[in-house]
């Protein structure tokens, strides 16, 4: 019978399923030229991971890879429910976690590849994970959007890792019991912002949309909501979403290079988010302002095991979409 070896983690309730054996043979190229042959060959795989029967709409799958670059401790190729990510802050902060579990990875400092770039995570004595993250910046300032059946919104488009649609006028309540409004109006932009053709840089598409709100806790900076582009909504601040958020105050001159901006997810956990500014970066327009975010978090290991697949099994991929 067909098994894969996982470890399942959440980081601030945000799950993800780390892969540790019975992937696809992916080659030994950089890891973008591997999500590439996962993408086009091997997708049935991702969706019997993460997807309904074994997994869920919210689940964030961890392939665990060999690194192309010698310098790095472990490659990885991030997934979800309809398809794949660039980078994932919380999936990182969870792949630590459960490494450092299996006794592979001890306290300090360790490079991790990712398709979109080497990102340094850090297992701190408290057992928080610190990711320096790819990049991030700020592609366009106040984009406004057209959302039928709701009107004109103003947001920002940035790059943490991932694509961002950034939204603080939105006049809603980030409150646990609104999830159900949030998913859909976020839903509603990110098909606004595909109709109309607001894209990231050389046309990419923007597959999340975080709201955020000013919170009156002490010690929280912003409350966010974020869809992630299979519609289900991150539990956790949301680790690329955090360094896009961090290049916006960046670039608006709201936040100092070095000082705390502790961000807080729509069921209350947190994020701490730190900044240094970059003269250049390799992929980033040369008209923008460009930071290294940093990211902490805490995850939390949560199951060891292997998925099983009968060979007779209906649903062995997933229940289709
Ligand atoms: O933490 O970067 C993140 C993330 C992306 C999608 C879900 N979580």
């Amino acid at each position: 019978m067909k098994t894969i070896h996982i470890i399942d983690s959440h980081t601030g309730g945000e799950p993800t399923r780390l892969v540790i054996a019975g992937g696809p043979d992916l080659g030994t190229g950089p890891l973008a030229e591997r999500l590439e042959i996962l993408r086009t060959r091997y997708d049935d795989w991702r969706a019997s991971v993460v997807t309904e029967p074994r997994g869920s709409d919210v689940m964030v799958g961890a392939l665990l890879c060999e690194s192309f670059d010698p310098g790095c401790a472990a490659g990885v190729i991030f997934f979800n429910n309809v398809g794949y990510l660039g980078m994932c802050g919380h999936g990182t902060i969870g792949l630590v976690a459960s490494l450092a579990y299996m006794g592979r990875l001890a306290p300090g400092a360790h490079r991790i590849e990712t398709p979109v770039g080497i990102v340094e995570a850090t297992l701190n004595e408290n057992g928080s994970v610190s990711v320096r993250n790819v990049p991030a910046y700020r592609y366009r300032r106040d984009v406004p959007v057209d959302v039928p059946g709701i009107g004109t919104l103003v947001g920002d488009i940035a790059w943490g890792g991932n694509w961002f649609f950034l939204v603080a006028g939105h006049g809603r309540s980030l409150e646990p019991s609104n999830v159900g409004e949030l998913t859909a109006f976020t839903h509603e932009i990110r098909e606004a912002l595909i109709a109309q053709g607001v894209t990231g840089a050389d046309g990419a598409l923007i597959d999340h949309i975080e709201l955020f709100t000013h919170s009156e806790e002490d010690g929280i900076d912003s409350r966010n909501f974020v869809l992630c582009p299979g519609d289900a909504y991150d539990r956790s601040p949301c680790g690329t979403g955090t360094s896009a958020k961090l290049a916006c105050l960046a670039a608006d001159g709201a936040l100092a290079p070095g000082a705390c901006w502790r961000q807080q997810s729509i069921i209350g956990s947190v994020f701490e988010g730190r900044y240094a500014p970059l003269e250049r970066a390799d992929g980033v327009p040369r008209d923008v302002c460009a930071i290294e975010p940093t990211i902490t978090g805490r995850a939390h290991v949560m199951a060891e095991g292997r998925l099983l697949f009968e060979a007779d099994d209906p649903f062995a991929i997933g229940i289709p979409p």
